[in-house]
């Protein structure tokens, strides 16, 4: 053993490092290296376990704490009674004895921790992510070669509301990406909008005291649309350009699986030979970007909280992968750092991709739903700094805050310095660190010298230069400076972006992003509030603001300055093209007369398009089932479904004379209506449905429902056919624009 070899940065003569892969075995044990640990307890393998739908969850057995024959105590001792306290005789008092009833309930009590002050509500799931192998001239991150699959862990959030608050409020989404690479973990810690609120960390507590819940009342839970939101941002104006697409629909998303995700800030790429390039980080989702209307969004968070959560876990669980292609706006490294005279620093700017455009570089795909929500969705700690040689952050001043905060939360969120060993935060690269000690310390450290320079355990660790992986920043020249509490010039525009942001969509979008600002601002109580905002979108549109003041009722203010002359950018708009239909989800109404071999055949072809069927029938259980056919199973009945749930209904028309219908009783085979479907529920469906520009379709006698609904049975998107074959090919292209937009008033205008 060298024991006394002393420390050093320096290889051996033969350029190995004692230690280092390829080398002989180093001949100390690391001195961090934690121990296993300990095998779980005998009788502890547990039973197959299956996930809320019945999928077999493929847990291993050897993780499922509790899955054993026997409860035991936490040290291991069985139970004879878990139900019971033990009490001086069945009617006397419990004993203070009860040592199993104290663990059993201080543990208990001790079971939340703090929720996030921000980022509260989140949902997630696992996935890998393959390189393309094209980014090598810009960054030397090994991640991104070709072919290299590395897992991921990403998390999806709200920001405002706590953890149980509704999925579809209206607000930004985070979009939070751990890669675990070879070289260390590197977080993309990114939102669904590509710029943010405030321009210097220093901010962060005033706009989010102003967005969370008033603190007499504490309402409202999860919301914008109160007074100190508005007070604030209308005071502090670098908030205009974020607010305007919180009030378009990009802040209320379809699901996690159709939004875009930004890394927002630039950051700094270093390729192998040193040079370095700036980079604004994209994630482009593959099922397109989608979202819902207001008053989807607004009926959902009732209907079903949980449903960006339910919608994501079910997809994954049906195998419909969602995936999104990692992109790079790359930017020269020039001593500036601004691009076309957008100031790369300033958080509440894009680059419009019509002046750099996105390059793809790998694609993510998440596949496995979390095992325990709590170990690994709450507990997972993300960081802004965690980076990888090749990826360096630049002096963006919110990012700069940011590079503080999320290691600082972590120590009252998760309880100590440690959280890193927490199995869903712990690298899958060696670890190999001098830190020692603290709250929830998990590891057996072995060694007496965790420290450097080390004679005892032969200078091990040794340090790594950026040739044997190092992470090295890179060497920026800093100008001559005098310190001082302030912006940069270019700071100062607050309003052409978000004027270049409204021009870039189309009427229907802009009339929705109206109606936001309508509702919002109508939400407040104080006038002037209201009055000020006027004046904010009286510098970015005199339009918007002449709509928004009319609906608030009151007059319009006059630009303060002119407005400034800016190039849209059609690539901020949602709607466009096609996009594939995956995971979608189809309501199918079997009424009482419903045509069963439509209806199964119907719900094959939903199924063989990548989407999901639902049946809503009149009671549950199954449809058809005296029948010689396979029974069809009821996922929703009258009584449970709403229409928010689907992406197109389907209307099952009559049966063919001398063919099934659900209800025999009440079957009017081959004539007439198929009577259930004009329920009063389905009715209401059908009405929002429409409203909502969903497509529509129905077979043999499905008119006299779109009736009963109100629904002008040739009005666009609204599909009818003699059998069940013929609706659903229309059905599904129409889905692919996601919406049926000339069902908006907006549109309609503009095609006038
Ligand atoms: Fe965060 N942010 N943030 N943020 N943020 C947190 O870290 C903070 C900002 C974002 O799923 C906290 O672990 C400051 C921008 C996401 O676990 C906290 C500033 C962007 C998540 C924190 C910002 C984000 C967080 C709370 C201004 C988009 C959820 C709990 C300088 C690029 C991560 C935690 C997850 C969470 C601080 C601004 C994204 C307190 C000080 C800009 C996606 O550390």
């Amino acid at each position: 053993m060298a024991k006394s070899e002393p420390a050093s940065r320096k290889p051996d003569p033969a350029g190995v490092i004692p230690g280092s892969p390829g080398s002989e075995p180093a001949p100390l044990d690391e001195p961090t290296r934690p121990h296993e640990p300990l095998p779980p307890k005998p009788d502890q393998s547990g039973p197959d376990t299956v996930s809320p739908t019945g999928q077999p969850t493929g847990a291993d057995q050897a993780t499922v704490a509790q899955g054993g024959a026997y409860l035991t105590t936490a040290q291991g001792l069985r139970l004879p009674d878990t139900d019971h306290s033990l009490k001086a005789g069945p009617r006397g008092p419990v004993l203070l004895q009860d040592h199993h009833l104290r663990e059993k309930i201080t543990h208990f009590d001790h079971e939340r921790i703090p929720e996030r002050v921000v980022h509260a509500r989140g949902a997630a799931a696992h996935g890998v992510f393959v390189g393309y192998g094209n980014a090598a001239n810009v960054t030397k991150a090994a991640f991104l070669d070709k072919d290299v699959e590395t897992p991921v862990f990403v998390r999806f959030s709200t920001v405002l509301g706590s953890r149980g608050s509704a999925d579809t409020v209206r607000d930004t989404r985070g979009f939070a990406t751990k890669f675990y690479t070879t070289e260390g973990v590197f977080d993309l810690v990114g939102n669904n909008i590509p710029v943010f609120f405030i321009q210097d960390a220093i901010k962060f507590p005033d706009i989010i005291h102003a967005g969370k819940p008033h603190p007499d009342r504490e309402i409202p839970q999860a919301q914008s649309a109160h007074d100190t939101f508005w007070d604030f941002v209308s005071l502090h104006t670098e908030a205009t350009h974020h607010t305007i697409w919180n009030m378009s629909d990009r802040a209320i998303p379809r699901s996690f699986r159709t939004m875009e995700g930004f890394g927002i800030h630039t950051f700094r790429l270093v390729a192998a030979d040193g040079g370095t390039t700036l980079v604004k980080f994209h994630w482009k989702p593959k099922a397109g970007v989608h979202s819902l209307v207001w008053e989807e969004a607004q009926l959902i968070s009732g209907m079903d909280p949980d449903f960006h959560r339910r919608d994501l876990a079910d997809a994954i669980e049906a195998g419909a992968f969602p995936q999104w292609e990692l992109g790079i706006q790359t930017f020269p490294d020039t001593a500036d750092q601004t691009f076309e005279g957008i100031d790369l620093l300033d958080p509440t700017k894009i680059v419009p991709e019509e002046l750099a455009p996105v390059r793809p570089i790998g694609l993510l795909t998440l596949n496995a739903n979390p095992s325990n929500y709590f170990a690994e969705t709450e507990q997972v700690a993300f960081h802004p700094g965690h980076l990888v040689p090749g990826i360096d952050v630049t002096d963006d001043p919110l990012l700069a805050g940011r590079l503080f905060s999320y290691l600082d939360t972590q120590i009252s969120r998760l309880g100590g310095p440690n959280f890193a060993q927490i199995p869903i935060n712990r690298p899958h690269a060696p670890v190999n660190d001098m830190l020692r000690d603290g709250l929830h310390q998990d590891a057996v450290h072995s060694g007496v010298a965790p420290y450097r320079p080390n004679s005892l355990d032969g200078g091990c660790p040794f340090t790594a230069g950026a040739d044997l992986g190092g992470y090295v920043e890179v060497p920026v020249p800093l100008p001559a400076a005098t310190k001082v509490r302030e912006a940069p010039a270019s700071f100062a525009d607050h309003t052409s972006q978000p004027r270049l942001f409204w021009l870039s969509l189309t009427p229907i979008e802009r009339e929705h992003v109206t109606a936001a600002y309508t509702f919002e601002l109508g939400k407040c109580h104080e006038p002037a509030i209201k009055e000020r905002n006027l004046r904010v979108l009286a510098d970015i549109d005199p339009v918007l603001c002449a709509r928004v003041a009319e609906g608030l009722g009151l007059p319009a203010p006059a630009p303060s300055e002119p407005l400034p002359s800016v190039q849209p950018s059609p690539a901020l708009s949602q709607i466009r093209g096609t996009w594939p239909v995956d995971g979608r989800v189809i309501g199918i109404v079997a009424g009482l007369t419903a045509d069963l071999d439509g209806v199964r055949a119907v719900r094959q072809a939903v199924f063989d398009a990548g989407m999901v069927p639902l049946v809503i029938a009149p009671t549950g259980g199954e449809l058809g089932a005296d029948g010689d056919a396979a029974p069809i199973p009821v996922q929703r009945t009258f009584t449970t479904a709403r229409s928010v749930e689907f992406d197109a209904i389907l209307l099952a028309g009559t049966p063919a004379p001398g063919k099934d219908a659900y209800g025999a009783r009440d079957a009017k085979a081959g004539n007439g209506t198929p009577a259930s479907a004009t329920d009063p529920r389905i009715v209401l469906m059908l009405a929002e449905a429409y409203r909502h520009a969903k497509p529509i379709g129905g077979w043999a006698g499905s008119e006299d429902c779109l009736t009963a609904a109100g629904i002008p049975t040739d009005s666009p998107g609204v599909i009818l056919a003699e059998e069940a074959g013929g609706v659903l090919a229309d059905v599904v292209e129409l889905l692919g624009a996601h919406r049926v937009w000339e069902r908006f008033p907006a549109a309609a205008a503009d095609a006038g």
